[in-house]
């Protein structure tokens, strides 16, 4: 043995973050010994992470250091979609890509479109370099909708921005309402929180048409049927005003136009609104007795509500619902959908430089019907057919609506598309070059969250493996091959990191920043005890300008609004994410794959008896855009009525190849053009 070997390893801890798309973006505790991780904790210091990482990212370094992981540049060497590649250098790989893209943005650059979405949800190898490069170009503008912009645009119609209470304040409430989340599985970390305010006496309840772990653990669940969360919320309201249960003082002075929303009240009796969400009125009224009578009361709405037609509208009476009681009043009252608002009015709207745009207006695509989009010709309407795509931070085909489309799309010949990935995803099987990318533990990043106000740092733990890149030495190698000559392409991840953010406003520095692993936004602790919402006047809007009063839309896809279809797809499917999943993410670490054993799809003792359905039966799972196959589990966890397609699995290793979004659809929300995957109706059969 040399004496080399024999010295002690050098070790040493940095600070990380979290980087998926996870409300609770976590403080990290990276661990290097002889420029290998060996270990990744929780942050103990940091307030919401509290030393606990989840079960998926505590596999992080497994994830990384992954046998499979992509670590050179590919080219296509079988036909599309057929996952067959040779090795290339970067060099023949970025030169080739940009003379493609060159050739293709000489006749119309808006033939070129950006496909990204949170792979990462860092600051500096999301967006910043990524979009300098594509505004420059003057490529087709992406409309970022596929998760959370029908809820989030009906948030800001109402409070005006994306803001609600700090988490941290839920362990002193004594009613939380859980609204369309699985905390358990998806905001861990507010589920803590939650388990302290029961424990010191709250009530909880859970609304959400599955028994999950999350409402099993709950005082009261309230399995209502998808998509009728706003007749619920109507319904409650009707009741608090009969009560008598609301805060005249705190509407008057801070809710505009509640006359008008109150007509519309009138028409929903809980009766009414029981029938439609098929549950009692006495669950409804006793919601209502709840959210009137308990003080500090506090919801935590999530966005598995808002993936259906009404889920906008939906949003904005449940957002209602604590300005009628004033629940604002505390600071463990009101409600927590996004707290991204808050990190908006410190960051730099420039750090993307849309000024690049010089002017130019390109037309803009949306990601949740990038399966239509991608087989349409050139239209004056649609401007030019979709020529070339470059896809960072995501796996749309396996996650965006209507795979039979999507994946068409991708299999184009004369497609031209760009991968950036960490592995060979169902979408980077499809590329014509695959660019390995950089782990959050090989790159620089700077996050805010969309469930906590602290803004976090992750420095880079090791140096990136093999000849993987981080998205914006990507994308600054492209500017310059491209003969973009701004010094903005030349900013490295440390200064993009710099500006991210206004650090003055903020009361700290990039380097304290980086010091502590995490720095808190200055904000009050009650944000509208006394109002103050972010509006033009400071008061919740409920008549909002082209949207008018909010009401209850049905689903798409109903016995209500389709019966003919209701009739031959009888079932009304929610796709909820696997537990041990992250989107698609994670499907291919062997560890959490086998925990989760193969596409579950749970189902109603009666559905499943009516059907000659099995637990655990291999069956067929349709409707006209496609079908899936997977496992049934006679369950409890399903209402009558409604089966769960626990998603999203690679199609790769799904049986026959498929997955869930074979069977959801391209439909938009009523508000910010999002997708309705669990506005979706089925047929499920037994496979013989
Ligand atoms: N483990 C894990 N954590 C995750 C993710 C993951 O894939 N896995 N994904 C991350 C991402 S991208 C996001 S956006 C969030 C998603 O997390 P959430 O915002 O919580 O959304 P979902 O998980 O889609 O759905 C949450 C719950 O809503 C229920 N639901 C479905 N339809 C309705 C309805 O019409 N009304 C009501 N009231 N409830 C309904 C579902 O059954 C589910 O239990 O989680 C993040 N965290
Ligand atoms: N049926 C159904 N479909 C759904 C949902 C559902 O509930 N049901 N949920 C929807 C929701 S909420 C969302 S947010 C979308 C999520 O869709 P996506 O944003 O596409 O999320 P992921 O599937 O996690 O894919 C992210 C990809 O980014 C890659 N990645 C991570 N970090 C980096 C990086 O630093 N650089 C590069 N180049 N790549 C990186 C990962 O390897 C991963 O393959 O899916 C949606 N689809
Ligand atoms: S996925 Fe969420 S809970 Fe898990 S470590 Fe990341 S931020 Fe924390
Ligand atoms: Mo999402």
């Amino acid at each position: 043995m040399s004496a080399l070997a024999d010295s002690p390893p050098v070790v040493r801890t940095v600070h990380g973050a979290c980087p998926h798309d996870c409300p609770d973006t976590c403080a990290m505790r990276i661990t290097v010994a002889d420029g290998k991780v060996v270990r990744i904790q929780g942050d103990p210091d940091h307030g919401s992470t509290q030393g606990a990482l989840c079960t998926k990212v505590s596999r992080y370094a497994e994830r990384s250091y992954h046998a499979e992981r992509v670590l050179h540049p590919l080219k296509r060497s079988g036909p599309k979609g057929s996952g067959q590649f040779v090795r290339v250098g970067w060099d023949e790989a970025l030169a080739d890509i940009a003379a493609r893209l060159s050739a293709i943005a000489a006749r119309d650059p808006q033939a070129i479109v950006p496909y990204s979405y949170a792979g990462t949800m860092g600051l500096v190898q999301g967006e910043a370099m990524a979009q300098r490069f594509f505004h420059k170009l003057g490529a087709s503008l992406l409309d970022r909708t596929i998760c959370s912009m029908a809820g989030g645009e009906a948030l800001a119609a109402t409070y005006g921005s994306k803001v609600g209470m700090h988490v941290r304040f839920f362990a002193e409430s004594q009613l939380i309402v859980i609204w369309g989340s699985n905390s358990i599985a998806s905001n861990l970390h507010f589920w803590t929180l939650a388990q302290e305010a029961k424990r010191r006496g709250a009530k909880l309840v859970a609304i959400d048409p599955r028994r999950t772990e999350t409402a099993e653990k709950c005082h009261q669940h309230i399995a209502l049927r998808p998509g009728t969360d706003g007749a619920l919320a109507l319904g409650v309201m009707h009741e608090l005003i009969e009560r008598g249960w609301i805060d005249r003082d705190y509407i008057e002075r801070h809710v505009a136009g509640f006359d008008r929303l109150a007509r519309r009240i009138a028409e929903w009796a809980p009766e009414r609104a029981a029938a439609t969400c098929g549950i009692t009125a006495d669950e409804v009224r006793g919601l209502a007795r709840d959210l009137g009578t308990t003080q500090p009361a506090a919801i935590r709405l999530n966005y598995g509500m808002q993936r259906v037609r009404g889920g906008g509208n939906a949003a904005r009476l449940i957002a209602l619902l604590p300005c009628l009681t004033g629940a604002w009043r505390h600071r463990a009252g009101g409600l927590l959908l996004s707290s991204s608002g808050w990190f908006a009015q410190f960051k730099n709207p420039q750090l993307v430089r849309s000024d690049l745009l010089a002017g130019r207006r390109p037309r803009t695509i949306n990601m949740s019907t990038i399966g239509d989009d991608l087989l349409r010709e050139s239209s004056a309407a649609f401007g030019p057919k979709i020529e070339a795509l470059v896809v960072y931070n995501s796996n749309p085909v396996a996650v965006a609506p209507e795979s039979k489309k999507v994946v068409a799309g991708f299999a184009r010949e004369d497609l031209f598309t760009v991968v950036l990935e960490h592995f060979l995803t169902d979408t980077a099987d499809h590329a014509d070059y695959v660019l390995p990318a950089t782990t959050q533990l090989e790159h620089l990043d700077v996050h805010g969250t969309y469930g906590h106000t602290d803004i976090m740092f992750n420095e880079p733990a090791i140096v990136p493996l093999g000849e993987s890149r981080p998205n914006t030495q990507v994308f600054r190698d492209l500017a310059v091959r491209m003969g973009f000559t701004e010094t903005c392409f030349a900013d490295d991840d440390e200064e993009l990191a710099r500006q991210a953010f206004d650090w003055d406003a903020i009361g700290t520095s990039f380097e304290a920043l980086r010091e502590r692993g995490w720095a808190a936004l200055p904000l009050p602790e009650a944000p509208f005890a006394n109002g103050g919402f972010p509006t033009s006047d400071g008061r919740v809007r409920v008549d909002v300008c082209g949207l008018g009063v909010p009401e209850h839309l049905p689903n798409h896809e109903c016995a209500e609004t389709t019966p003919e279809l209701a009739a031959r797809y009888p079932l009304q499917m929610i796709s909820p994410p696997a537990r041990h999943f992250l989107n698609s993410t994670f499907v291919n670490v062997k560890s959490l794959r086998t925990v989760e054993g193969e596409p579950l799809l749970e189902i109603h003792a009666d559905d499943a008896r009516a059907r000659g359905i099995a637990s655990g039966a291999m069956v067929r799972v349709f409707n006209d855009r496609g079908e899936y196959r997977c496992k049934a589990e006679v369950s409890e966890r399903a209402r009558p009525g409604v089966v769960n397609g626990l998603g999203v699995w690679w199609r790769k290793f799904g049986p026959a190849g498929t997955n869930v979004n074979e069977v959801t659809s391209q439909a938009l929300t009523d508000i910010g053009r999002a997708p309705t995957f669990y506005d979706c109706l089925v047929q499920v059969e037994p496979l013989q």
